[in-house]
């Protein structure tokens, strides 16, 4: 037998994006393992893509086209050919055109995979010659890129590896160990090296519990800790005078806004000590080099992105960013952009754009006048909040809805075409990451599996049934990688699986300014927000969902839902059918002292309720939070688990995001 190894790279929408061989035999991948030369991942993978294989070859894949026979929403298909199917979606794509216009078909679409070409590459060509709607906004990042870039003109930030050099260190609203578990060792190195660790969570997370303080403020009021710790560094002379005179602007007008923020203020509207916020500042102020680790957990937010820019203040202040291992650290995916340029396959388009977080209220709002959706590498019912809003729009008779998908999930129970898509071990794609500065290649190890089709091949084929003459679509998966990546070694990214990006070992993008701002100064004050309608300096605003917001909610719905990622074998909502069962759940965790006058007990079945949804689920008595504060993991799939039909829909104060965490709702035994 044929035995040969293969080199990939994961393509999960994980800041890991690990390097990985594969064992093939005869065609068929026999093993997976993580690539020891990966300077990053360093061999290993994690609890969920170990078991990658058994994705691969699960007897659940879908590996036909199919066409929908049953009720919408009923997930009865009979199988179909490529021929038939591509014809079908041609005439009703024609006919949709015809009588209300391109604007009437919406692609949505996520980072089901974020390779360079599967992701999205020929779609923006093929949606754009339709004249279809543009998606805009985004479940995950954009806002705290946005907020970021109001303080530094871009969202660019620290060489997370370089948190292994500092002595303090700070995890602010990141849960490492679970989402982003392969820093961890470069923090146990620097911790190894004297470093201290600092968790800022409104949940005590198992990153919590491995750090060596933990600080508990309440959900969505870490601008007022941030404005009380800019107090205390101004007030206490901690403030490096040289590099803010050089490097920022706006300095008087901030130390005159945070004046009003002393720690008694920011302690009564956090609910910490005011002892804390002191000690929190001084160390903050007098260590070196500090590093601040945050990812995403703060976006999903009314004000998430006044968190991010209020955050990039504080190493401004005490002039962190000139040493390295200081800075702040956050998604560094801007950096591949220049190198891995996904924009050549942009096409000019001025439809009208739509947010992706609004799904629900799109489809079912007659006047926007949507009649055919297409999905891939999302399942958009799990993942967009307000959940129930979205089922009905999916669930509407009169609507013609294309997915691609490699399982039945929930959203691809709605489709009237259902489409089978290979996966990583079957494609060709290069990954971009966004938590290390290597570019990974992924050669497909095995066969397409059944007539699974790559992303790029649907364009291709739909293109072709649509008549489309562009050359862009007989360009194969290698040709549009080449086309997208600029100089970038391809010999040696085939070769060993990885290339670093074309920058310096010693990044510290600030050291010396060099602020991507009009002024080219760190803008603590940013008049660009006054723009947009936003306060240019930073600004401590209570979401309307929330305790300080809309009275009449908050009596009615008193208790504040998180719903962040809380499963190590879960990826999104991408394992929940595979993995569920070596998984605890879904379950509300509530305090005793909410469970008690509410006469709940462990285990207790419970109504987890407010305007948009209910849901039932076992309680777990837990001193994980804090009271008045209540989770339930988001990711587990059908009607009666996903959380995601109680939460909020407001979208951030810019950037395009939502404020999922913005939640409020009553818990009853009933
Ligand atoms: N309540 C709550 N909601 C959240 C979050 C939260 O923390 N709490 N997190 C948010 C965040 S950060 C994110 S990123 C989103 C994620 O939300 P989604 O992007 O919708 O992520 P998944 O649910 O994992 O869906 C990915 C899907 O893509 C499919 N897929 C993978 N590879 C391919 C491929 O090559 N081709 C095709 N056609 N399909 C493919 C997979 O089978 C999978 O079903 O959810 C957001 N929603
Ligand atoms: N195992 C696993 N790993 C994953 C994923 C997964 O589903 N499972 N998803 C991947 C994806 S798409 C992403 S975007 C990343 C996300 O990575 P992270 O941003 O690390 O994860 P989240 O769970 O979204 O949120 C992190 C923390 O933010 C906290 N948080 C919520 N509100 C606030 C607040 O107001 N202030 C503060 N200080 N903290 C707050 C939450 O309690 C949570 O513990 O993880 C990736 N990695
Ligand atoms: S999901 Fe994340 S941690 Fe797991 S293998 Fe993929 S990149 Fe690595
Ligand atoms: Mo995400």
């Amino acid at each position: 037998m044929a035995t040969r190894t293969v080199l990939g790279t994961c393509h999960h929408d994980c800041p890991d994006t690990c390097g990985w061989v594969v064992t093939v035999d005869d065609n068929r991948a026999v093993k997976l393992r993580g690539n020891h030369d990966h300077p990053y991942s360093r061999g290993e993978l994690c609890p969920k893509v170990n078991k990658f294989l058994d994705r691969v070859y699960h007897a659940d894949r879908l590996l036909d086209p199919m066409i929908r026979i049953g009720l919408k929403g009923a997930g009865k298909f009979r199988r179909a050919t490529w021929d038939e199917a591509l014809t079908m979606i041609a005439r009703r794509l024609q006919d949709i055109i015809a009588t209300h216009g391109g604007e009437a078909i919406l692609p949505w679409w996520d980072a089901g995979t974020q390779g360079l070409i599967q992701m999205s590459s020929l779609d923006r060509r093929f949606f754009a010659r339709l004249g279809a709607s543009r998606l805009t906004g985004s479940l995950c990042g954009a806002t705290a890129n946005a907020g970021l870039a109001a303080t530094y003109g871009s969202g660019k930030s620290a060489d997370p590896m370089d948190i292994r050099f500092s002595k303090f260190i700070v995890l602010w609203g990141t849960n490492t160990r679970l989402t982003n578990r392969h820093l961890w060792p470069f923090i146990e190195e620097a911790r190894s090296a004297g470093a201290e660790v600092v968790v800022i969570d409104p949940i005590r997370t198992m990153t919590a519990g491995s750090a060596d303080w933990f600080i508990q403020p309440l959900p969505g009021t870490d601008v007022a800790f941030m404005l009380a710790v800019m107090h205390v560094l101004i007030r206490d002379g901690l403030v490096d005078g040289d590099y803010v005179d050089r490097y920022a602007q706006g300095y008087d007008d901030l130390a005159a806004r945070v004046g009003e923020w002393p720690p008694e203020r920011a302690a009564a509207v956090c609910g910490i000590a005011k002892d804390e916020i002191e000690r929190f500042a001084r160390d903050y102020g007098t260590r070196r080099p500090t590093f601040i680790r945050t990812l995403i957990g703060a976006e999903h937010r009314e004000r998430g992105a006044m968190f991010y820019r209020t955050l990039a203040c504080l190493p401004v202040l005490t002039g962190a960013w000139k040493e390295r291992g200081g800075g702040l650290s956050r998604s560094v995916g801007v950096w591949s952009e220049d190198q891995a340029n996904d924009s050549v396959f942009d096409v000019p388009s001025d439809t009208r754009q739509i947010s992706m977080n609004h799904l629900g209220r799109v489809l079912t709002d007659p006047a926007m006048g949507i009649h055919a959706l297409f999905v891939w590498n999302g399942n958009p019912l799990v993942s967009v909040p307000n959940a129930a809003q979205t089922r009905a729009g999916l669930a509407r008779e009169d609507l013609f809805t294309v997915i691609s998908e490699q399982f039945m999930t929930d959203t691809a129970r709605f489709a009237d075409v259902l489409l089978p898509a290979t996966t990583e071990l079957e494609h060709l794609d290069v990954i971009p990451s966004w938590g290390h500065l290597y570019l990974g290649w992924n050669q497909p190890a095995i066969p397409a599996q059944g007539d699974a089709i790559p992303n790029t091949e649907l364009w291709r084929r739909l293109a072709r049934a649509m008549g489309m003459r562009d050359p862009e679509f007989d360009f194969d998966d290698e040709a549009l990688i080449r086309l997208a990546l600029v100089d970038v070694d391809v010999a040696l990214l085939q070769k060993q699986g990885w290339v670093r990006l074309d920058l310096p070992e010693d990044l510290r993008p600030y050291a010396n300014g060099g602020y991507a701002t009009a002024s080219g100064k760190a803008e603590l004050r940013a008049d660009g927000l006054a723009a947009i309608g936003q306060d240019p300096l930073p600004s401590y605003v209570p979401a309307r969902e929330g305790p300080g917001g809309d009275s009449d909610v908050v009596s009615k719905y008193p208790l504040v839902l998180l719903t962040p990622k809380n499963h190590t074998r879960f990826l999104n909502s991408s394992y929940s059918r595979h993995h569920g069962h070596l998984e605890k759940g879904p379950f509300i965790e509530i305090d005793p002292a909410d469970a008690a006058p509410r006469g709940i007990k462990d285990g207790d079945v419970v109504s987890i309720r407010n305007d948009r949804a209910e849901l039932r689920l076992p309680a777990q008595l837990s001193t994980r939070l804090r009271p008045g504060v209540v989770a339930v993991p988001w990711g587990w799939w059908g009607e009666e688990a996903n959380v995601n039909a109680l939460t909020n829909d407001t979208l951030t104060d810019w950037g395009g995001g939502v404020a999922y965490f913005d939640t409020m709702v009553e818990v009853s035994r009933r």
